[in-house]
């Protein structure tokens, strides 16, 4: 996913802002599977991703690997160098529960103004 905007113009997610009727994934995750998701951050500033019900591994932050020491449920993605957009990898597991699962930016302003949307988890 993509992170984007200013306070200008507002916050996003894949060049949308939050409704909580429409995912910017098209497509759900399976309960009890893992995901790897790479978020990209556009913006001029850093941006705490943060997800709730399930924790993740971080894998790498800007291309470098990361050593595992524990899970966590924020990570701040970096901001954009030169045009060149910040880059977090991450694992994550959809354990037991089904539904939406909200995730944002940590930041209430950026959530407040957009930066938020859930995936859906299915059976
Ligand atoms: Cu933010």
């Amino acid at each position: 996913m993509t992170l984007s905007g200013d306070d200008s113009e507002g916050f996003f997610i894949n060049g949308r802002q939050f409704r909580m009727d429409s995912s910017v994934f098209s497509t759900p995750a399976k309960v009890n599977t893992i995901e790897e998701w790479t978020i990209t951050n556009e913006a001029g500033e850093d941006h705490p991703f943060h997800i709730h019900t399930n924790s993740f591994q971080v894998m790498s932050i800007n291309g470098v690997p990361q050593p595992f020491v524990g899970r966590q449920d924020t990570i701040p993605v970096p901001h954009a160098v030169n045009g060149v957009p910040g880059k977090v990898v991450i694992r994550i597991p959809f354990s037991d529960f089904t539904g939406k699962v909200m995730f944002h930016c940590h930041i209430a302003a950026h959530e407040d103004n957009g930066m938020m949307s859930y995936i859906n988890v299915v059976d």
